[in-house]
């Protein structure tokens, strides 16, 4: 399945959201690129080939002497294009007719419909960015939130690349000092070598640590955090959702019961998602279709990465009450204490019993009390209240994860070898290894079908 890099197919693809709207961007890019244009592309200075690059023409695009569209058309010389090919880019009216009309011009003439993300896995391909960038660019697409925006564009500008492959370097050297004192064994001073090794090992695994401990928060960044609210019937769970997305997404009424089943909604609170997830009430129940959405609360709480534990402080604390602040007893939670606008009648000083007091909140969803201290909170509890620069670096996808922890894996057999004295060819394959995992981060040393796989998981026309 996978395109190789001296492939000769010029491909196309709708490169715009497909729906309507102001321009419909078709793009093409390989050898015939040009060529393929020429055949539908209609205006008044010439062939394709015979415009300058890097420039926007305006024509209409033809086709059996049908006019198609009117539409400007972006010449592109390679190398200094997205794919490092020759690249065409038709805009023409926004609207899904006529994109298809163009698209299906340009696939009669010649070029190959694209697979999703093959434009970026040529530039991958052709050297103009790494693996890493690569995934950069669909981590930019698929941001929701500024902080995740920023991560990732920072890591399309090479900012990890750049880091990985200093690592790499140092182990490139290390490797050629081994290979060295093995080629010439009267040069070598053993014990040198050995110290030269660990204190290389020593740096380089310092270096990975810091990147693997930006992983938990990189994820949390680019994925956001999955929050469940749960609570018994009637504490106002909805109204804390519908709250939050500042819309009335969900059915609030004074009658226990009201929300049978889970509803997904997504919010940013300064700069980080949060994918929360509003549930039926918990209680004993007969009704069929609320005992099922009660099962449905539970699992989900289970499962969550934070848990809005909510009270209805105007009452006091009920066995229900207790029994769900039990169930996530051992879960990273914030027990929100609504209603403050009423009397207070729910004991605080018992709520403490289940968690840190900084972790409880007394709220009035009705009346607006006590959001900015929930901010505050979950800002503190992911983000240890730090505040991110431009050139912080982080680890977010599970792969880079686990290329990193296979690296430290391999340093810490050299580093164990060093200390056994043991023989030096040994230090050779483990340092060979990291070398290796640390190349699948940039895609220098990855099979072509996890290559493949990344890219599949690219939209069409990127
Ligand atoms: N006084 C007061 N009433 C509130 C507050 N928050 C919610 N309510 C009311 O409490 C009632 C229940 O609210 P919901 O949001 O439907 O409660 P729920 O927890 O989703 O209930 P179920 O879906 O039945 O589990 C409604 O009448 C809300 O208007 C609050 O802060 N103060
Ligand atoms: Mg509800």
């Amino acid at each position: 399945m996978g395109i190789k890099i001296n492939s000769d197919d010029t491909i196309a693809a709708i490169s715009t959201a497909m729906g309507t709207g102001g321009i419909g961007i078709i793009r093409i890019s390989g050898n015939d690129a040009f060529k393929i244009a020429d055949k539908i592309f209609k205006n008044k200075k010439g062939n394709i080939h015979d415009l300058k690059s890097h420039t926007i023409n305006y024509g209409h695009i033809t086709y059996n002497d049908e006019i198609i569209d009117e539409v400007l058309v972006s010449v592109m010389k390679s190398p200094n294009t997205y794919t490092k090919e020759d690249v065409i880019e038709i805009n023409c009216h926004g609207g899904i007719k006529s994109t298809e009309k163009v698209l299906e011009c340009v696939l009669k003439s010649g070029a190959r419909m694209a697979e999703p993300g093959e434009f970026t896995k040529r530039a991958f391909l052709n050297g103009r960015i790494d693996l890493s960038q690569a995934e950069a660019v669909i981590d930019i697409i698929n941001s929701k939130n500024d902080m995740a925006h920023k991560a990732a564009v920072s890591r399309l500008d090479g900012k990890l690349s750049r880091k990985v492959k200093k690592c790499r370097e140092n182990i490139l050297l290390m490797l050629a000092h081994i290979e060295a004192a093995i080629d010439y064994p009267e040069h070598d001073d053993e014990m040198m070598t050995y110290d030269m090794i660990e204190k290389g090992c020593y740096d380089l695994k310092e270096e990975i640590n810091r990147l693997l401990d930006t992983a938990d928060t990189g994820k949390i960044i680019r994925e956001g955090i999955n929050t469940v609210i749960i609570g018994r019937p009637n504490v106002g769970k909805s109204s804390l959702l519908n709250y939050l997305i500042d819309e009335e997404r969900a059915i609030v009424t004074d009658i226990p019961g009201t929300t049978r089943d889970i509803i997904k909604e997504y919010i940013n609170i300064n700069g980080i998602t949060l994918n929360i997830i509003d549930t039926a009430g918990i209680r004993e129940t007969e009704d069929t279709i609320e005992k099922m959405g009660v099962e449905k609360s539970k699992n989900y709480a289970k499962d969550a990465e934070l848990i809005f534990m909510m009270i209805d402080g105007s009452k006091e604390l009920s066995d229900e009450d207790r029994k769900i602040l039990e169930s996530v007893r051992d879960k990273k939670k914030i027990i929100i204490v609504n209603k403050c606008d009423l009397e207070k009648k729910a004991d605080i000083r018992e709520i403490e019993n289940y968690t840190d007091k900084k972790y409880i909140v007394e709220m009035s969803v009705k009346e607006d009390i006590g959001t900015e201290k929930l901010y505050e909170i979950i800002k503190e509890m992911f983000f240890a209240g730090k505040i991110f620069g431009n050139d912080d670096i982080f680890i977010s996808s599970e792969r880079n994860k686990q290329s990193l922890l296979k690296a430290v894996k391999y340093i810490d057999n050299v580093m164990e070898t060093v200390e056994n004295k043991m023989p030096e060819d040994f230090i050779s394959m483990d340092l060979t290894e990291a070398y290796s995992a640390l190349g699948e981060i940039t895609g220098e040393s990855l099979e072509e079908d996890i290559i493949d796989k990344i890219f599949s998981e690219f939209c069409l026309g990127k």
